[in-house]
């Protein structure tokens, strides 16, 4: 069979997971009457590579010592990773409309002592690096030879931790750990440019300065993030970082690139809305 035919297939089937993944957080969202969906969109496709592409990792053996780790630094996403690990097979996708129920395990932000298939307790930005640098030490330590991935917001770059623990990443050619920065501009209080002049060219060039690989790519493209998980994983002696350009709140006209909608549900006439724009992708 023709390989370009068979990659056009999978982009696409990878598209319908992260669109699949935007409709199931939204639910989610809508049915907590809280949370966060401008940031959780953003990230759906880089999430859907990830566990149906990427990642080397079994639903029925979440615990598995040699799986790949994901660490959702920007932990406020929590929606789009319960959403993802349910397409995913670890959960069934009827109990993500508990979300934020005081007696469900899926918390605002992601608990890995209550969740099969969280690698890592986050929510309180700025310490995911740092972990994720320990898992990938441990790997290489132990011989396991798994991968790591750490997922961090733009705005959450502005935590000094961040660039402690870059030091540390290239210092121990940390090669097994890939970066992704959900660069979609935009923080809580608004532009990231304007609150600490970052884009992403120069988060591009401060991750090189650090030692690491870097690529800038769309994270909206599917096949542009497959290529750059592809070339992170054969660089060998560094981190890579991959700064993927997002647009907050992707998928819904409404919410795009607009920071009210960054920690906010939605009402019933903008939940049908969202769907019925989600069902016409
Ligand atoms: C240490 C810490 N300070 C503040 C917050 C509150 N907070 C949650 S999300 C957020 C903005 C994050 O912006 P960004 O990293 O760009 O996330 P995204 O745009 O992907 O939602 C803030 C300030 C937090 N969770 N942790
Ligand atoms: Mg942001």
């Amino acid at each position: 069979m023709n390989k370009n035919i068979m990659k056009i297939t999978k982009a696409e089937a990878l598209s319908k997971n992260a669109n699949r993944i935007r409709q199931d957080l939204i639910t989610a969202i809508y049915y907590a009457k809280s949370g966060h969906p401008g940031g959780s969109l953003s990230c759906s496709d880089i999430l859907a590579v990830l566990y149906f592409n990427e990642m080397n990792i079994n639903p029925l053996k979440p615990d598995d010592k040699s799986r790949d780790r994901f660490v959702l630094s920007k932990g406020h996403s929590a929606p789009a990773l319960y959403a993802t690990l349910a397409e995913r097979g670890y959960f069934s996708k009827d109990d993500l409309i508990t979300l934020r129920n005081i007696d469900s395990v899926f918390q605002g932000h992601p608990d890995m002592n209550k969740v099969p298939g969280i690698d890592m307790t986050t929510g309180s930005l700025g310490q995911g690096l740092s972990v994720a640098n320990g898992m990938a030490i441990a790997s290489k330590m132990d011989k396991m030879g798994y991968r790591v991935y750490c997922l961090i917001g733009d705005g959450e770059l502005e935590e000094g931790q961040i660039w402690e623990a870059a030091m540390t990443s290239s210092k121990f050619n940390l090669d097994n750990l890939c970066v992704i920065v959900d660069c979609n501009e935009l923080q809580l209080i608004g532009k990231t440019e304007e609150v600490k002049g970052l884009n992403a060219e120069n988060i591009e060039q401060k991750f090189k300065s650090f030692g690491f690989n870097t690529k800038v790519i769309d994270g909206h493209n599917i096949e542009e993030i497959m290529q750059a998980f592809e070339n992170a994983t054969l660089t060998k002696g560094k981190p890579t970082a991959i700064i993927a350009k997002t647009v907050k709140g992707k998928g819904i006209s409404f919410m795009e690139n607009n920071p009210a909608w960054h920690g906010k549900s939605l009402n019933d006439e903008e939940y049908k809305k969202a769907i019925e724009e989600l069902n016409n992708v």
